[in-house]
């Protein structure tokens, strides 16, 4: 990110001494204070380092996609729904009038935030991204600038924001939403890249659109900063013809203007290169982290960013997507992310009834256990100087600002591993994560570092999905082994 410059407009301070002989007579300082206008598309990387520090330590997160659309589920008129769940008001062709009686039926009776919470705590996840307002515009929260909201329009009358903000920071998990700048649902904002909703077939665009920016989302971004202690706030939608880059560098400015160091995703501004999910390098545009989506980057980046990723195939729920990942897919996926440098948002669609599906718990669950034994891996880690892997099976991570490295195997170790790129410290012990006992090894200069592994701590260990190697040592700065 680039330089801050703060600007001290008007405001001076002269502080004049004059002394006189044996005598000090001080002038009274002269101190006019103006506005101190903060420009937050110019940052120092030390600044800018500062306020990312707890999200790249953090490393794991959880999505949720939650609202109406959980309730038809993928169905509509009895017949399965193609797309993503939360598409289905799209992809079905249903009416606003229509799609609003999901929305007033909406009543979650089972949701209990203090469970949620504590799965994501159990899973590893230091901080959640909830869907504030999907591209239905159906809010989950009271909001003072809408009707179309859980308190006011919805059957349930309870502020889930809130319940789950508060639950949250009851176990320490950092609290975002997601917020979609696309509205199917607002007349000011129904954009002309979506022409069955009325208002917006006009050509070149919703006329209103900034209408809609200033009066609506913007106090919208106020009430979620002030009152729900948002940490992340994680743009999405921002592709319609009505955006422009110009309305994302000011939504940024005015975002972190609110809470100077929130963390906001680059679906603020119009720089994202579709689910590769990086800025083109073309403009300024705005964002302090890329979003690939459905896919982790090739390899690592000197950039921030977050793969977010669905369990299944759906973000919001769909009744019949039992298409879901292995646990063991889904801790390869976070460790692969974790060796680039990147995050891991991993998604959960909790149900009408306000539940997380249970397969998607029982995966959670799982990966929470392998980083009881492993998290010293993923947690405050940087990427290696020169290498993420080795071959297609081990993956490297080293501890922040320290010599001790972490070589992840993603199959089960042979009785010989050979580390390629780590050479130990003379005297220092190779331990498998998980388990208190010394491995020999011996390092040969031009082959790497051979441990042995004995088959009674494999079997004590009893890991069946990664296996990670903690060295005290230094990085060897040779190429990565095909
Ligand atoms: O259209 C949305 C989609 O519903 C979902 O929210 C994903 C998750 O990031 N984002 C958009 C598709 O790229």
């Amino acid at each position: 990110m680039r330089k801050s410059i703060v600007y001290h407009i008007g405001t001076m301070l002269v502080l004049l001494v004059l002394v006189q002989g044996c005598k000090s007579e001080k002038k009274k300082p002269v101190v006019t204070s103006e506005p101190i206008a903060v420009n937050y598309l110019e940052e120092t990387k030390k600044d800018f380092d500062t306020r990312m520090e707890w999200w790249r330590n953090a490393r794991f997160g959880m999505f949720i996609h939650w609202g109406p659309y959980a309730i038809p589920a993928g169905m509509y008129n009895g017949k399965p729904v193609d797309g993503i769940g939360e598409w289905i008001m799209n992809n079905a062709h249903i009416p606003i009038t229509e799609y609003e009686v999901y929305s007033k039926q909406f009543d979650p009776k089972k949701f209990n935030a203090d469970e949620w919470a504590m799965i994501m705590k159990e899973a590893g996840m230091k901080y959640v991204v909830i869907t504030s307002k999907h591209h239905d515009g159906f809010c989950l929260w009271d909001s003072k600038v809408s009707e179309y909201d859980i308190i006011d329009f919805s059957s349930y009358k309870k502020d889930i924001l809130k319940a789950l903000s508060t639950a949250c920071k009851k176990q320490g998990i950092k609290f975002g939403v997601y917020h979609s700048i696309m509205d199917w649902h607002h007349p000011d904002a129904q954009s002309i890249n979506y022409p069955e909703y009325n208002n917006a077939s006009k050509p070149g665009g919703n006329p209103n659109f900034p209408s809609y920016l200033e009066n609506y989302l913007k106090p919208q971004m106020k009430e979620l900063v002030d009152d729900y202690d948002v940490e992340i706030m994680w743009f999405d939608g921002e592709w319609i013809d009505e955006f422009t880059h110009d309305q994302g560098k000011e939504l940024y400015q005015y975002v972190r203007s609110l809470k100077p160091n929130i963390l906001i995703n680059n679906r603020v501004d119009k720089g994202r290169q579709g689910m590769q999910g990086m800025n083109k390098a073309d403009a300024d545009y705005a964002g302090d982290f890329g979003t690939p989506e459905q896919e982790i980057l090739e390899g690592s980046s000197t950039l921030d960013w977050e793969s977010c990723m669905t369990m299944n195939d759906t973000w919001g729920f769909k009744k019949n997507d039992h298409n879901w990942k292995s646990a063991q897919t889904l801790i390869h996926n976070l460790i692969d992310v974790t060796a680039k440098g990147g995050n891991y948002l991993l998604n959960v669609g909790p149900t009408s009834e306000g539940l997380i599906p249970g397969p998607s718990v029982e995966r959670l669950k799982a990966v929470g256990k392998w980083l009881q034994s492993n998290g010293e891996a993923i947690y405050n880690t940087e990427k290696l100087k020169n290498n993420y892997r080795q071959g297609n099976d081990i993956l490297f991570t080293k501890s922040k600002g320290k010599d001790v490295y972490y070589a992840v195997c993603l199959t089960k170790p042979k009785p010989e591993v050979t580390i390629e790129h780590l050479q130990p410290q003379e005297g220092t012990k190779v331990t498998l994560l998980g388990s208190s006992v010394p491995l020999k090894w011996t390092y040969e200069q031009g082959k790497g570092t051979t441990i042995s592994v004995s088959a009674p701590v494999l079997e004590e260990l009893n890991e069946e999905y990664a296996w990670t190697f903690k060295i005290n040592g230094n990085e060897i700065e040779n190429k990565i082994s095909e």
